[in-house]
């Protein structure tokens, strides 16, 4: 049995969960049709979901289609709910790109067509909602070519368009547009369309194989609500997207959902890419970890069941393992990308309404944050998380209410910048040099690196000249103290490469353990690391850099002037602006601190008939006053305070030494 693991992706609202209801439907796994607006769907199955009627987190379903097991990840739409749609991006065989037949192609949906593309994750499109008043099947079809994708082909027509009535036509793309299209790729195939050889057979094999390789995006029409048009797509899914078999080989997966059972016990669910994982499997996961699986579920029509093993190709739930979200099991997976969509802006304090409860609190955080890494949370004092916007900030504080019964604040949201440095820094340490207390030498030179290449690390010295382990020691440390520069911002595209290196050898008394008072440890290079690295970076100098988002204003055309009043004092820049009839679109670009005063002074600006659209854009260094962030490390650059904090432990671990 092959199987499709599938991914419905969209903007909010536009029928993502009530599709996968109908599609669950049409497959025979339910038998009623549940509704996102009666709370009652298989995928909204949260609590909090239920009450909003919207998407918060992935959920898996699954179904068969003749011979072909889908896997299906309904994702959520908000664009604060990006980081689910981010994690589950890496296991996907293929996806459906949902767009309302009355809103047309939204920002949001620009967003995720061109990550899917990027990944050349091969892609369906379904219009959905045709039956609603005000559908325009056509006029979306051409704005998805305009907007999305020129290699567009529909597969049908939509009758009665707008009304109940409304049903698919599943007449198959137009010879000629499919040709055209089709033969782009493929000069061998040019040829034979020219001298009138190509068989409607042959184009549509041609079809699929070029939606496999993700060149071409057929177009789907229907409704999610009555039904018309999904069968189509059903045939569409097993006939156009890839699917994959058992392959054998060592075992590999990726981590992307993490859950708690009803015990508080924690679930992974994991896509298997090679391989068959089974319960009482050890295995090696994430960085250096070793576990034992002690129980599988896969899913098989629409119920995750019990068994002992998953093989290659299936998402299969698994216990046992203390997985985080994009972790891997055994091998790399073939594409072990985890950062797809720009990472969070904004950054806030939680509070305990009660102070008492701030242990617990904290406790849960960290098990939100272990589903959700990008909240990134750190302490000091007081408690910060990363977010994407209000709508999550929300829903943060609803989830710690009901189900870890802390009532919350938040304080003072402030935007999350970056750090870059300047120019080349360089600094050591020598081992048994005052006034280094530790035993080690570090030599590190930061320098600055392309825009988007991260932070690279780099060995300067001969690999052998110590034990791995402190090298790895070095590296791990450069990487968790560049979460926090000069300023306290996170330190990106830089390279820093070691320079330096020493130890002192272990020391053994005749007879006796091993002498750590007289030895090198890795505490050593995890101690020595941030103050070198701090100097260095100081040198170099930094500079900070805040997100800026590309915005769209569709706006009543009389109430133009008045927005461009306003837009300077958000310090938002205007690029192009257009008007169409009553309609003016502004096109440009805002500090991301500054899209949420845009959209609550929109409704007063444009009589409740504006709409924005944002998305991030790039960073911009800072003019004037430079933000700092609160640290929450030992503060390497202050060199008396960091030692205070981190002090060289002599406790001997030998038998017997004296
Ligand atoms: N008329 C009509 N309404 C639809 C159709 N599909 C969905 N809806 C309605 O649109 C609203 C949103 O549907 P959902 O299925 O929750 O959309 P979603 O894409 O899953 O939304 P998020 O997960 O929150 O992003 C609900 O009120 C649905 O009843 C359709 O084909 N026709
Ligand atoms: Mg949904």
């Amino acid at each position: 049995m092959r199987t499709l693991n599938l991914g419905i992706l969209a903007h909010v609202d536009a029928g993502k969960t009530s599709l996968t209801e109908r599609l669950l439907y049409d497959a025979g796994v339910i038998r009623e049709v549940g509704s996102v607006d009666r709370g009652s769907t298989q995928t909204d199955s949260l609590a909090l979901e239920r009450a909003r009627g919207i998407t918060i987190k992935s959920a898996v379903v699954s179904f068969e289609i003749a011979d072909v097991t889908v896997n299906l990840i309904d994702t959520p739409g908000h664009p604060d709910f990006i980081a689910e749609v981010e994690r589950v991006l890496n296991v996907l065989d293929g996806a459906v790109l949902v767009v309302s037949a009355v809103e047309g192609v939204q920002a949001q949906t620009r967003v995720l067509m061109r990550t899917l593309q990027r990944l050349c994750i091969p892609t369906m499109i379904f219009v959905n909602k045709v039956d609603r008043g005000g559908a325009d099947p056509e006029r979306v079809l051409r704005d998805i070519a305009e907007k999305l994708t020129p290699a567009v082909v529909a597969m049908g027509s939509v009758t009665a368009a707008g009304s109940r009535a409304a049903s698919f036509v599943p007449d198959g793309p137009a010879a000629a547009r499919l040709a055209e299209l089709l033969t782009a790729h493929d000069d061998g195939l040019l040829a034979d369309y020219v001298d009138g050889s190509l068989s409607p057979d042959r184009l549509r094999h041609e079809l699929s194989a070029q939606t496999r390789r993700a060149l071409v995006n057929p177009v789907f029409f229907g409704s999610a609500i009555t039904g018309a048009g999904v069968a189509s797509l059903s045939a569409g899914l097993v006939e156009l997207l890839p699917t994959t078999g058992a392959t054998g080989g060592p075992v590999s997966g990726t981590a992307f959902k993490i859950e708690r059972g009803p015990a508080g016990e924690k679930i992974a669910y994991v896509r298997m890419f090679a391989g068959t994982l089974h319960v009482r499997d050890e295995v090696g996961y994430g960085i250096d970890r070793r576990g034992k699986v002690t129980g599988l579920t896969v899913f098989e029509r629409g119920a995750a069941v019990r068994r002992g093993l998953v093989a290659a190709g299936r998402i299969g739930q698994v216990s046992g393992l203390d997985l985080r979200v994009g972790d891997r099991i055994g091998a790399p997976p073939p594409s072990a990308q985890l950062h797809h969509f720009a990472p969070p802006t904004l950054e806030t304090v939680v509070s305990p309404v009660q102070p008492a409860e701030r242990g617990r609190l904290q406790a849960a955080l960290t098990e939100l944050a272990e589903q959700d890494p990008l909240i990134n949370l750190r302490q000091h004092g007081e408690l910060f998380v990363s977010l994407y916007g209000e709508v999550q900030k929300e829903v943060i504080q609803a989830t710690l209410a009901t189900e870890y019964g802390v009532d919350v604040t938040f304080r003072e949201t402030t935007t999350i910048c970056i750090e870059r440095p300047r120019g080349t820094g360089e600094a050591f340490e020598l081992l048994g040099v005052a006034p280094n207390p530790f035993l080690a030498t570090v030599g590190l030179r930061v320098a600055p690196a392309p825009v988007g290449s991260g932070v690279q690390f780099r060995l300067g010295v001969e690999l052998g000249s110590m034990p791995a382990a402190f090298f790895k020691a070095v590296e791990d440390t450069v990487h968790e103290t560049l979460r926090q520069g000069v300023f306290g911002w996170q330190v990106t595209d830089c390279t820093v490469t070691m320079t330096r290196s020493g130890y002192a050898p272990r020391q053994s008394h005749a007879h006796q353990g091993f002498d750590k008072s007289m030895s090198s440890t890795g505490a050593d290079f995890r101690g020595l690391t941030p103050l070198v690295l701090m100097d260095a970076l100081r040198q170099a100098g930094t500079r900070v850099y805040e997100p800026i988002h590309q915005f769209r204003l569709e706006i009543p055309a009389d109430t133009l002037p008045a927005a461009l009043r306003l837009l300077p004092t958000l310090r938002a820049v205007p690029l192009t602006s257009s008007t169409h009839g009553a309609t003016a679109t502004l096109d440009g670009e805002l500090p991301a601190a500054q899209v949420h005063s845009l959209q609550q002074r929109l409704p007063t600006l444009t009589r409740g008939e504006g709409v924005l659209e944002s998305d991030f854009a790039r960073y911009e260094q800072v003019r004037g006053t430079v933000p700092t962030r609160r640290r929450t490390d030992h503060n390497p650059l202050d060199r008396k305070e960091y030692l205070l904090r981190v002090q060289r432990r002599v406790t001997s671990s030998g038998s017997g030494s004296s």
